[in-house]
């Protein structure tokens, strides 16, 4: 059976698009509406108890139901991409990016941002949490920017198409990236398969 991508445009997924592109694989691509609440319904729910995107159900059935562990699955089935580093050290640096741009800027920092109801009604305590969300943001990208310091121009791992989409929403939303994660987004932003990827999910006249 072929591959089943559940994703919405310019969200999280957008991260494991560029890794399934990356990969070349042939997949089907399925939309979920989160504004419509796709992802509530029992025919999602049963794929994902979660309730989240991406989802990626695999040729042989079975669905992986998280950023981190569709990456990984992507880039231990298909070594030959190299979006994982050979070595252990570099293995480690790439959990720990990954975990940053997916637990901490996105599920601490943009949560914070986008979802501000889920933590609160009070729109006195909505100005805070949302300014905690960017604090959480500014850091997290800090962090990441000195750990891109010293690496290979080159490389691409499956912590870089994570924070590429955190960068994205920062971009998107008018957060000012450090130096070192702006010349990353842009650098990502002219590979093959980020493209391809902006143009289908819709954001390509953004980035010409
Ligand atoms: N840690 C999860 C986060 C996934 C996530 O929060 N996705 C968001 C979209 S970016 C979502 O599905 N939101 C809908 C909801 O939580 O109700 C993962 O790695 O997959």
């Amino acid at each position: 059976m072929t591959m089943r991508f559940y994703m919405t445009p310019g969200s999280c997924s957008t991260g494991i698009h560029i890794l399934l592109e990356e990969c070349g694989l042939v997949f089907e691509a399925h939309l979920v509406n989160l504004m419509a609440g796709d992802h509530n319904t029992p025919d999602y729910r049963a794929l994902n108890p979660k309730g989240t995107i991406p989802t990626l159900v695999r040729e042989d059935g079975t669905a992986l139901t998280d950023f981190l562990s569709i990456a990984w699955w992507l880039a231990r089935a298909h070594p030959r991409r190299k979006l994982l580093p050979d070595d252990l050290e570099g293995e480690l640096a790439t959990l720990e990016l990954l975990d940053l741009a997916v637990n901490r800027i996105h599920g601490q920092g943009f949560t914070r941002i986008f979802t501000t109801d889920q933590y609160s009604s009070n729109p006195e305590e909505q100005k805070a949490i949302k300014a905690r969300g960017r604090e959480l943001v500014a850091e997290g990208f800090a962090i990441a920017a000195g750990r891109l310091k010293g690496r290979h121009q080159n490389d691409f791992t499956i912590a870089d198409a994570a924070l590429f989409y955190v960068e994205f929403w920062a971009d998107n939303i008018g957060i000012p990236l450090p130096m070192e994660c702006e010349a990353h987004f842009r650098r990502l932003l002219r590979r093959p398969a980020v493209r391809q990827v902006m143009l289908e999910e819709g954001y390509a006249s953004l980035y010409r």
